[in-house]
């Protein structure tokens, strides 16, 4: 079945109890049971919801993985996925990341005992010189927030599979309609579903999909042992927001390339960072591994003098963390979303106080490039 058929019906079925087309939102605390030990199959809320296994069947199969876990916010599945290493155990974090993510291995697994080095995975051989014996999960994201740099999936999960290592793949940014990790060698996929699966702007949430069956049944235990649970509501939100997903990135693709391809031109900008122009030094990588190149765009202004001028010179596109929603959100990941980062570090990955990060909506282009170059001028 086609991409499109599967985030349409996966998980759609018409309610049992009424025949509703649309998955209810169950809004329950607990089920009521039969007889002792006789139950329907649910039993309480933080461990099954007919609405979130809804969503976690959906979003599973768009990936392509046999199982599928719904997380209160991303930092939740990232968080949980975690779980899969123990004290003493080393992990190969990307070194461009969402700053979250950095944040939760620097200022929170550390002092759990999960060692954690950052490496440059868009290079595979940087990469396997930061593997030490007790390496356990490589964590990448592809392409990364904001850099859009990529990290060729097959080969890093061919090496850090020689290597006795499982590879975790970040895939916020291209949905999988754009890129399914699994079918080229990751082990686990993980998303904020805030960003273009719900797509919308209304629901913080995130995601794990995996097909390992000892893995998924730990993740399953986490979820429910820790309880950060996606929400009925929220369920009902995202598995809503995934019918559209095609239709959604095939918009935030066409408005993407629109807007680098206006930005690499315009003589106020000095960089733009976006796999789809082919002065990307990674167009090839990109055109291989996806069938995209979505909305994320991120360009710099020299200075940021010149930063703040477009971030508070929009008019149409609203200033704001995020991403992923049919509207135009602009950023500043310096101070924003990379301010746990510390300035060396973003500074080498080219985060400067310059660069700006536009999530390319889905409004008309026209009005989209005409507001960013007012903004500019
Ligand atoms: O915000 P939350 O749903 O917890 O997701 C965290 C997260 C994980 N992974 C990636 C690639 C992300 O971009 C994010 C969140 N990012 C933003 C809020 C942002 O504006 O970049």
């Amino acid at each position: 079945m086609g991409f499109s058929t599967i985030a349409i019906h996966a998980g759609n079925e018409p309610d049992p109890a009424t025949g509703a087309v649309s998955v209810p939102i169950y809004q329950t605390s607990t089920y009521a049971q039969d007889a002792l030990g006789k139950h329907k199959g649910y039993e309480y809320a933080r461990t099954q919801n007919p609405t979130r296994s809804a969503l976690e069947k959906n979003i599973a199969a768009l990936e392509n993985a046999k199982f599928g876990f719904a997380f209160a916010s991303g930092m939740a599945a990232i968080d949980t996925t975690l779980k899969l290493v123990k004290s003493g155990d080393h992990v190969i974090l990307g070194d461009n990341t969402y700053g979250g993510t950095f944040r939760l291995f620097n200022r929170i697994l550390v002092d759990y005992g999960i060692e954690f080095d950052l490496a440059d995975t868009s290079d595979v051989a940087n990469l396997e010189s930061a593997f030490k014996p007790n390496t356990k999960m490589v964590f990448v994201e592809t392409p990364t927030n904001p850099i859009m740099t990529l990290t060729d999936l097959k080969a890093v999960s061919d090496l850090a599979h020689s290597r006795g290592a499982k590879v975790v793949c970040d895939n916020t940014f291209m949905s999988p309609y754009f890129q399914r990790p699994i079918d080229l060698g990751v082990d686990i996929v993980v998303h904020s579903t805030t960003k273009y699966l719900n797509g919308h702007s209304d629901s913080v949430g995130g995601f794990v999909a995996l097909n390992d069956e000892k893995d998924a049944e730990w993740i399953g235990f986490v979820q429910n042992g820790i309880g950060a649970i996606l929400s009925p509501m929220d369920s009902f939100l995202v598995l809503r927001g995934t019918k559209t997903l095609a239709v959604r990135m095939d918009a935030h693709d066409r408005n993407g390339r629109v807007v680098a391809n206006f930005l690499a031109e315009h003589p106020r900008v000095e960089k733009v960072y976006y796999p789809g122009l082919t002065s990307h030094p990674q167009h090839e990588l990109a055109k291989r591994q996806q069938t995209g190149f979505g909305g994320m765009v991120s360009f710099e202004t020299g200075s940021l003098d010149n930063a703040r001028k477009v971030l508070e010179g929009v008019k149409l596109c609203t200033l704001g963390e995020s991403l992923g929603g049919v509207e135009s959100l602009i950023s500043h990941p310096a101070s924003m979303t990379h301010a746990s980062v510390p300035e060396e570090k973003r500074d080498a990955l080219g985060i400067t106080d310059g660069l700006v990060r536009i999530s390319v909506g889905i409004e008309d282009v026209e009005d989209i490039i005409a507001d960013l170059d007012q903004a500019l001028r």
